[in-house]
């Protein structure tokens, strides 16, 4: 496949997408849809389509509504963007709008039958899962409401139905057997949610609909909306057509991307709530020890220090000299402080709900509006802050002035953050959610400054690109692989499991470097006080180097065993490269990446599933030059992996093991 460029043509007031160079890539029966609100009735509006211009216009008299749609090629992609006019006298309520959508009347074709497909269905925020799915596959929520407040979408729940997939903000699709592959996303999304539903029936693609969740806001008489542009491609490589999609809608979105990932070590996955100042301390000097080994750039306290969840400016009694004492210390001894917040909630019986209620977004009970229950802070449970107010907006540049200007912390993580996009009712009744987080966000940054380094977590993911530095991207590592809660209740994807880490760290690894630094979360190299296995650690170790994302330890240091240390030390040369991964739609969670540096390309087979994989890789495809060998060594078993024809043949994989192979980039 040559180019594959997609060209359009308007055919019954319909659109239809071909693919030039590729006669298996089709999609019929376009049509751009609104869903308008009567009441709490729900009417789909779908225009038919007549030439205006360069672009196309609705052609029904009877609507309130008028739409004008444009479609430009940009490279091999098309781009589609929107626009509707309310030009009835009343203000009309719109609860979503579609530059593009087909129904069952449509077909979408990617080679010959929709059961060979593969559908990588994107997730909501950091912790949501992201992973690809077959037609005959369910994708399901976590089991409770009180789980969903903070892993997914609650205004786009998914159908829980097989071949039923809603994916934010972009999906990638293709044929696993005769490998055609679409992608398509929206190239910005800090006005509002958006996302990519499509339904596979045995035979048939009966739904493909790209759409903007207007959160039922009001389109006044005579005003117009217009999306935010819809980019579409084709071809024989979903990882490339993905990475292509993030560093046009990066760009887009002015993305901040820095020159270096920084290092730095955390204190929360050994420690949890449990530190103080003491703890940190130690560990600053073990970091200073081990200099040579590691070179920190910074030191994270995370949850622990404040009053309480809501309070950041008041550390409790474990912190008696208080946060810039500690900063100066952490800095002292050459490293930049690092902090954690959660700068959206506020819990139960903390000043900042009891002083200022008024500052929550609320429900329709009229009262604040429940963003968490978190069993680690105790019985009461936390509420979102609306960053739609003005005054939450001062507090939040002056309290972030104060932790980065007066305290001294330069690296902030700011977690929780989806509590800012929480459905409700907000002051600014006209601000999408997606609106208000990025308002919420800019506020910090304001307060922060400009050379502060911001790291998203528990964040919807769009909102945040060019305000944050770094953005975590999977569910939290844990001392353990998974448990029978992950696989249950958070349906073995969403939320805290290392297994759960690990595929959103391969799955989300094409926006890295194009709309932030991706955070895969913590390295545990520790082998006691730990359920991780050496291989388990060896899996995450491998999968934090190779995706080139941020590398943050969490030990308590001194206590690490030469065996620990010496697999952080092998970890360590894998890093620096331009991850690729090969087989993205293939399965559950993807095995074979390939890594690009400038002096070394490293081909990682990481098995994160429960059964195990036969896998093979064709380096040759990948532009490795294997200088003629008949074998490589496996970075961490030492075993020779063999190579016969450019192909490297990992046999039979165990399940939560890793093989790696090391060769000088051609
Ligand atoms: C601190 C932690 C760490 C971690 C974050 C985040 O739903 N929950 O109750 C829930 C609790 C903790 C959590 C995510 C969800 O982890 O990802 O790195 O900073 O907070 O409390």
């Amino acid at each position: 496949m040559k180019n594959p460029r997609l060209i359009h043509t308007l055919r019954a007031g319909r659109l239809h997408l071909d693919c030039q160079g590729a006669a298996n890539i089709l999609i019929e029966g376009l049509q751009p849809e609104v869903v308008i609100l009567r009441g709490d009735d729900p009417r789909r509006w779908r225009p038919h389509l007549r030439p205006a211009g360069d672009g196309f216009e609705s052609n029904d008299a009877d609507s309130p509504l008028t739409a004008t749609l444009k479609i430009e090629p940009r490279g091999n992609a098309l781009v589609a963007q929107l626009t509707v006019t309310n030009r009835s006298s009343e203000a009309l309520r719109l609860r979503e709008v579609s530059p593009l959508a087909l129904r069952a009347s449509g077909d979408l074709r990617l080679g010959k039958d929709v059961s060979e497909w593969g559908v990588f269905r994107q997730g909501y925020q950091s912790w949501t899962g992201a992973r690809s799915f077959r037609p005959t596959e369910t994708d399901l929520d976590p089991w409770s409401h009180l789980l969903q407040v903070s892993l997914i979408d609650l205004r786009r729940p998914s159908a829980g139905q097989p071949g039923r997939f809603r994916s934010d903000t972009v999906i990638a699709m293709g044929n696993l057997v005769s490998g055609e592959a679409l992608v398509a996303g929206f190239l910005s999304g800090k006005e509002s949610f958006a996302g990519v539903e499509v339904s596979l029936g045995p035979r048939q693609c009966g739904l493909w609909a790209a759409t903007i969740d207007w959160d039922d806001r009001l389109l006044a008489p005579g005003a117009s909306l217009t999306t935010q542009p819809l980019w579409i491609a084709a071809g024989d490589d979903p990882s490339a057509l993905l990475d292509d999609y993030a560093r046009v809608s990066g760009e887009t979105m002015q993305a901040r991307i820095g020159d270096r990932n920084p290092t730095g070590w955390c204190s929360w996955y050994y420690y949890f709530t449990n530190i103080d100042e003491a703890k940190i301390l130690e560990n600053v000097q073990a970091l200073a020890a081990m200099r040579d080994r590691f070179a920190c750039d910074y030191v994270q306290v995370d949850d622990g220090y404040q009053s309480a969840i809501g309070d950041w400016l008041t550390p409790n009694s474990k912190f008696p000299h208080g946060m810039a004492w500690l900063s100066e210390r952490i800095r002292g001894a050459g490293f930049e402080a690092g902090i954690w917040t959660a700068p959206f909630i506020a819990r139960a019986g903390s000043d900042l709900l009891e002083q200022h209620p008024d500052w929550f977004v609320k429900n329709d009970r009229g009262t604040p509006c429940f963003a968490l229950w978190n069993p680690m802070w105790g019985f009461g449970g936390c509420y979102a802050l609306d960053t739609t107010h003005p005054k939450v907006l001062d507090w939040l540049r002056s309290t972030f002035r104060t932790i980065v200007h007066e305290w001294g912390y330069n690296v902030l993580k700011l977690d929780f953050l989806y509590a800012a996009a929480l459905p409700g009712v907000r002051h600014d009744r006209q601000a999408s959610r997606a609106e208000a987080l990025r308002r919420g966000l800019d506020a910090i940054r304001e307060g922060a400054g400009d050379d502060a380094f911001l790291i998203g977590c528990g964040c919807p993911l769009t909102p945040a690109v060019g305000v944050v530095d770094a953005m975590r991207i999977g569910p939290d590592v844990a001392p353990f692989w998974s448990g029978v809660l992950s696989r249950s209740i958070q349906r073995d994807q969403h939320g805290v499991a290392t297994k759960h880490a690990i595929r959103n760290t391969l799955t989300r690894a094409f926006v890295h470097r194009r709309w932030w630094l991706n955070d895969p979360d913590c390295l545990m190299v520790r082998d006691s006080d730990t359920d991780l296995t050496i291989p388990e650690i060896q899996t995450l170790a491998t999968t934090i180097a190779v995706t080139d994302g941020l590398l943050v330890l969490s030990d308590r240091l001194e206590k690490l065993s030469p065996q620990s240390q010496a697999l952080l030390a092998q970890a360590l040369k894998l890093v620096g490269g331009t991850p690729r991964l090969v087989d993205i739609l293939e399965r559950d969670v993807p095995a074979l990446l390939v890594s690009r540096g400038k002096e070394q390309t490293v081909v990682a087979a990481i098995n994160a599933n429960d059964h195990s994989l036969r896998l093979t890789l064709d380096l040759a495809k990948y532009g490795i030059n294997t200088g003629g060998a008949p074998y490589a060594n496996d970075l961490w078993s030492g075993g020779s992996v063999p190579i016969a024809d450019g192909v490297a043949n990992f046999g039979e994989v165990p399940p939560r093991t890793s093989r790696v192979l090391v060769f000088p980039t051609a």
